[in-house]
């Protein structure tokens, strides 16, 4: 099982999208492990995307992110980090294929509605900026059983 941190950004709050992203994640079978509603401040927007403080448009990325609430969800499964950005799609809307989180709902470069780890090493720096180890869940939903096939657990 992998953790990923997925943050439905302020565009999918405004827009009343939360919900709708959110039932995809679950219908394919991503467990939540631990959500948290809240607005983002500079300090850890600054460490989160620390990677890009270089570029162009980090002062509006960041202006954009703590502008409103967002959604910050620990998601688990198999595979989740690559599952969960195959169905984001392609960073900028207009280039994200239809089918995707970012296909289907946006056209814009910077309002891309949703963040997802790329990597092993990036889900587990991003979970714990944003979570304590306490607010990460173990349980296991009902339908578990029906979602993976023992060789999938393998
Ligand atoms: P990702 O979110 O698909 O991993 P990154 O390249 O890591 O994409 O960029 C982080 C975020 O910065 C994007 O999700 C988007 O909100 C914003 N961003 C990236 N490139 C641009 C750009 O050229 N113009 C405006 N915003 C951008
Ligand atoms: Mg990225």
């Amino acid at each position: 099982m992998e953790r990923t941190l997925i943050i439905l950004k302020p565009d999918a709050v405004q827009r009343g999208l939360m919900g709708t992203i959110l039932t995809r994640f679950e219908s394919k079978g991503l467990k939540v492990a631990a959500a948290r509603f809240t607005k983002l401040d500079e300090s850890l927007l600054s460490q989160h995307y620390a990677e890009h403080k270089e570029r162009p448009f980090y002062a509006g990325l960041v202006r954009f992110m703590g502008e409103s609430p967002v959604l910050l969800l620990v998601l688990e499964g198999v595979e989740a980090i690559t599952v969960c950005r195959k169905m984001m799609g392609k960073t900028f809307g207009r280039d994200a294929e239809p089918g995707t989180i970012r296909g289907d709902f946006g056209v814009s470069r910077s309002y891309n509605l949703i963040h997802g780890s790329d990597s092993p090493e990036a889900a587990q720096r991003e979970i714990k900026l944003f979570f304590n180890a306490e607010d990460i869940v173990e349980w296991q939903p009902a339908g578990h059983t029906w979602v993976y096939d023992s060789e999938d657990l393998q």
